[in-house]
């Protein structure tokens, strides 16, 4: 099949396309590299070396894998483009990974709110109005978040895959029960945007038979997939510093250089965890089992595994001798909540999930060691302040 993957040389991205040309699909991947311009702004690189994405693509080649394509484009700004692209391509399904992702980054200035939500709202949105312009019958498959459930008290409930039974008392005193779109309850900036691409595909999936599957994602960790270890130049982008490093492979990076474990809080922080390499599976899984034509925005939970920030930070320090330290914490978040989230539909269609126990937590410290020397210390605080009360109490210390 046709396969375009829309923000493909970003961290979750790359090692998905060239899954997916592996597999034998026909790869174009199309990129702003809006990612490698806000290292820049950020005066960060990825503590991996990356090669640009010419240099990627001829590595592919030249290890064998079948040729995919590179076009630069901003599905968020180019419209026009987008919808010519689609005319000339016809291609049978999208992955959409094109947004700006990090919760710290959008929560950064106005400028990085306002950037994240045009950025995000506007590409989605110019996706699904493309499609139906292009007359195309193309299936899309979004890297949604688990965050758009919300991090607050679910009183013990499991997090169903996407939709909530709910009971409607009537004023006769009988009830109805309906499935509705699980209520949302972002975070930051970056998880509201994801909400509203939420009710953006329920809308063109009910008015214009758009098929749909939004992935509901974990945190990722890990860095590479069999594939991207093939050769230097395939290598996968690990991001370390306060915006854009996510919790785990931050822990892993800071042992491995000897900085003690930037805990949040107390750390009673819940989330679900997801590695690299059953994440491209799962887009792999997702593609090949399309929603029927007529059915609603099938929703997956693409995570394996929930685990408290805390217990994170000791079994990280169990492994590696880590010092832990508890910071003041910049986000303002429920200092603790449960988590307990259905993932069935993966499980049924054949992932057999990678957790911690499996020997690749070590995997990541050792990549870390190597590049080690690559590190800025100074980028690994979170400095990124959700409101002035946090700004406050990071300022002060306490
Ligand atoms: P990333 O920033 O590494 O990659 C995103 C890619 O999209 C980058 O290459 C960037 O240049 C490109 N992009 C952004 N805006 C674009 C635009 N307007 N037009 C064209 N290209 C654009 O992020 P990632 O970690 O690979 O995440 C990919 C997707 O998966 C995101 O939507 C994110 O919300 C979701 N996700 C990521 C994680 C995680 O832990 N990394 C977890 C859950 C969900
Ligand atoms: N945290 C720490 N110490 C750190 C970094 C983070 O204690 O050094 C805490 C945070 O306060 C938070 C938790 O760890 O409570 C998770 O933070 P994170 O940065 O690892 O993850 P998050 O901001 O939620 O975002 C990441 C990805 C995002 C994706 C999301 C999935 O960047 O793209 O949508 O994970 S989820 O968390 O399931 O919503």
């Amino acid at each position: 099949m046709k396969v375009f993957v829309l923000g493909g040389d970003g961290f979750c991205g790359w090692p998905c396309a060239v899954n997916l040309a592996d597999a034998g699909h026909d790869v174009v991947i199309v990129d702003n590299l809006s990612r490698r311009k806000i290292d820049i702004d950020l005066g960060v690189e990825s503590l991996t070396p990356i090669a640009t994405i010419f240099e990627r693509l001829r590595a592919w080649e030249q290890v064998g894998g079948r040729t995919m394509r590179f076009v630069h484009l901003d599905i968020a700004r180019e419209y026009e483009c987008l919808l010519e692209l689609l005319r000339s391509e016809r291609p049978d399904a999208i992955v959409h990974f094109a947004e700006q992702r990090a919760a710290p980054y959008s929560m950064k200035t106005s400028a990085t709110k306002r950037y994240t939500v045009d950025n995000n709202v506007n590409g989605t949105h110019n996706l699904l109005a493309a499609i139906v312009e292009s007359g195309l019958n193309i299936h899309i498959v979004h890297l949604g978040t688990m965050g758009v459930y919300g991090y607050g008290s679910h009183r013990g409930a499991t997090i169903p895959e996407g939709y909530l039974t709910v009971e409607v008392p009537q004023a006769d005193g009988s009830r109805f029960t309906e499935k509705i779109l699980h209520p949302t309850n972002p975070g930051s900036v970056y998880h509201m945007t994801k909400t509203l691409d939420q009710l953006l595909f329920f809308y063109y999936n009910k008015n214009d038979g758009i098929r749909i599957t939004d992935l509901h994602q974990g945190i990722v960790w890990g860095t590479n997939t069999a594939l991207t270890e093939k050769d230097p130049r395939l290598t996968n982008r690990f991001d370390y510093d306060g915006d854009y490093g996510t919790v785990l492979n931050r822990f892993l990076m800071q042992a491995a250089i000897g900085y003690p474990l930037t805990v949040h809080g107390t750390g009673g922080q819940t989330r679900a965890f997801i590695h690299i390499r059953d994440s491209v599976r799962c887009v792999q899984l997702a593609l090949e089992h399309p929603p029927a034509h007529g059915e609603r925005v099938k929703i997956f939970n693409q995570m394996t595994e929930s685990h408290r920030v805390a217990d994170l930070a000791e079994k990280v320090a169990a492994l590696t001798g880590a010092r832990i330290d508890q910071l003041p914490n910049p986000r303002n978040e429920a200092i603790e909540n449960d988590l307990i989230v259905d993932n069935r539909c993966f499980l049924e269609l054949g992932l057999q999930p990678t957790t911690l126990d499996d020997g690749l937590l070590s995997e990541v410290v050792d990549v870390a060691r190597r590049w080690a020397d690559r590190c800025d210390r100074s980028k690994i605080p979170c400095r990124s302040a959700w409101t002035t009360r946090q700004a406050e109490a990071i300022r002060t210390g306490g």
